[in-house]
């Protein structure tokens, strides 16, 4: 028998995670976290179980059937394996829940977050109902509906699978997904005082959802953003016919295969009304700035997976006489992801600490500021950080890592779809510039100075200076800039590059020195200094990449 390679092992999630254990110990009190360790454990093993499975089972799939056999229309699905186990795992182990238990306090999202952190990788986008479900609770919770604050929302909140729901969120239609403005899915008021809407609703994910909130234009309403309402429908009636929907199909998507989104048509389907009949944009932005984060968290998950399959090959893999581990060049580019992954993960839960803050009432302006701010820059680049890891993750493993059974390719498609879910990079980037323009830059000044005053006397003058200079640089070129809304527009996504890396140094600086202060640990440290060497300026010459710019595909004049 010639020689056979042994497959990667995944290492235990949570005990092996040295960036997510450093993390807590700093942050989340130890009562806290000896309680939330039991779930913590528990979704572990869940992440180990799946993986062993999913290497047998690589082609798991929902099945839609739209006719029954007499020829009656039931649009039915049947879900996959993990998707079915998801429901209890996520009620049981308050991977929503948390994020609103008030007992936690301002750490309810940090021990969400580190939840769905863990969960994802394994949930096989069970996240995405959940990150639907945890943005609309977001929404209900403030709803002037006491139907909705009263009735769904503890289903929502539940951690009993019995009486579970999750929710869909249905914006994107045929005309657009990132300019909603346009939709066309009408709302009429009947004479018994209900809501029916009627419409077609272009990329539904989780069409099992009980509910989903959507928005429609209800009659005599102006055209464009502003004429929208936010609505909530129950998805079925108590008898289990769908209310007003039938699902014209599931969408064949690259990656995510075992979630259902589907294409939908609404028929007089009955609805509430959320608040007002006007400004449903502004109503449903509380679940994009949640869904956001949820994104950025599967991306990290995606990464860390990715990592760990990466790092335990490199020590089995014996290439030129020494493991890859062994290969200093392999090395060197494993620990240049590393050093990336790190940062990112320190940006992102910041986000979701600022988050608890802000919610739990412990928070002040600074907090609100940077969750706001932050959430946009944390979902554009962490998610495209994402997509070049996995694929990195592919080269690593050669040939194999190209064939589907090694499960390798799958992680790569699935890491796309977080750039283009809830709103796109650009779009992340100009939700960025508005944010700045109502609130100005100082908050992330301000942030990053107080991330290096703590990290003083133990990070390199060369990193704190690199930090300082990229960020004084965006706050310069932003000044630079101002009033001109089209070379604003155009450096958006580099000046919200640029801002979300330098962040990401600033916050693993200060946990760099405290690590290394109180735990004798210079892990971050080495990848603080690989971070800042790669250069957190992307902001570059302020008319490259504009429309003025000559372009390979257009004749010379
Ligand atoms: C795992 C799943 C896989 C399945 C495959 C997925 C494939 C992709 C499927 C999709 O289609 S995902 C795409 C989902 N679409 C989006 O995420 C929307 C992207 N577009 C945006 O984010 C736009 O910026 C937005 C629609 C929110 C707003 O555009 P508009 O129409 O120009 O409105 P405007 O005037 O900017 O904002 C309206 C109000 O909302 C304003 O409040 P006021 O009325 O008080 O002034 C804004 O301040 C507020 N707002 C907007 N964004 C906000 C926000 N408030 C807080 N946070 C935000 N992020």
């Amino acid at each position: 028998m010639s020689f056979v390679q042994s497959a990667p092992q995944l290492p235990d999630p949570y005990r092996e995670d040295r960036v997510l254990q450093s993390w807590l110990a700093r942050v989340l009190p130890d009562a806290q976290r000896r309680a939330a360790e039991t779930d913590f454990d528990a979704l572990a093993a869940y992440a180990q179980h799946a993986y062993a499975r999913q290497t047998n089972t690589m082609r798991a799939e929902p099945v839609l059937t739209n006719w029954e056999v007499w020829g009656n229309r039931i649009d039915r699905i049947e879900l996959t394996e993990t998707w079915r186990e998801g429901p209890a795992i996520a009620a049981q182990r308050g991977l929503v829940a948390d994020g609103h238990d008030r007992a936690l306090g301002e750490y309810a999202r940090v021990q969400q977050f580190a939840k769905v952190y863990l969960y994802h990788a394994a949930s096989a986008f069970y996240s995405c109902p959940l990150a639907m479900t945890d943005g609309v609770a977001t929404v209900l919770r403030d709803a002037p509906n006491a139907m909705l604050r009263e009735r769904i929302l503890p289903r929502l909140l539940s951690r009993d699978p019995a009486t579970f729901w999750i929710s869909g969120q249905w914006m994107t239609e045929n005309a657009g997904g990132s300019d909603v403005g346009g939709s066309e899915t009408t709302a009429r008021k009947g004479a018994d005082g209900n809501w029916r809407l009627t419409g077609r609703k272009w990329f539904t994910s989780a069409i099992n959802a009980e509910i989903a909130l959507a928005l429609a234009r209800p009659e005599g309403n102006p055209a464009g953003a502003d004429g929208l309402a936010l609505f909530c429908i129950e998805t079925r009636h108590p008898d289990g016919r769908w209310n007003g929907i039938t699902i014209d199909r599931l969408k064949d998507k690259l990656g995510t295969r075992e979630l259902p989104t589907a294409e939908i048509h609404l028929d007089d389907a009955r609805a509430e009304l959320v608040g007002e009949p006007m400004h449903g944009v502004r109503a449903i932005a509380p679940v994009l700035q949640v869904t956001r984060l949820w994104n950025a968290f599967g991306s990290l998950s995606t990464m860390a997976r990715c990592l760990a399959l990466t790092r335990d090959y490199a020590h089995r893999r014996t290439a030129f006489g020494k493991t890859l581990a062994e290969q200093p060049l392999f090395a060197d580019t494993l620990a240049g992801w590393e050093a990336g992954f790190e940062a990112a993960f320190h940006l992102a839960m910041e986000v979701a600490l600022r988050l608890g803050r802000v919610e739990s009432g412990a928070g002040d302006a600074q907090d609100a500021a940077l969750q706001r701010l932050l959430t946009p820059l944390a979902k554009l680049w962490i998610c495209k950080l994402g997509v070049h890891i996995a694929s990195e993750t592919v080269e690593a493993f050669g040939g194999i890592g190209y064939l589907e059974d090694s499960g390798i390719p799958l992680l790569l498609r699935d890491a796309q779809v977080f750039p283009i879910w809830e709103g796109a990079s650009n779009v992340q980037a100009l939700d960025f510039l508005r944010a700045l323009d109502k609130l100005g830059i100082d908050a992330l000044v301000d942030a990053v100075d107080a991330c290096l005053e703590e990290a003083d006397g133990v990070v390199s003058d060369m990193d704190a200076e690199a930090i300082h200079a990229a960020i004084r640089h965006a706050d310069t070129w932003l000044r630079d800039h101002a009033g001109d809304i089209t070379a604003l527009q155009a450096g958006a996504l580099r000046l919200g590059t640029t801002c979300a890396r330098t962040l990401a140094a600033a916050l693993l600086a200060r946990h760099a020195a405290w690590a290394q202060r109180r735990q004798g640990d210079f892990a971050s440290a080495n990848s603080l200094r690989r971070f800042c060497a790669h250069g957190l300026d992307r902001i570059v010459d302020a008319l490259s990449g504009t429309a003025e710019t000559p372009s390979p595909f257009r004749p010379s004049p």
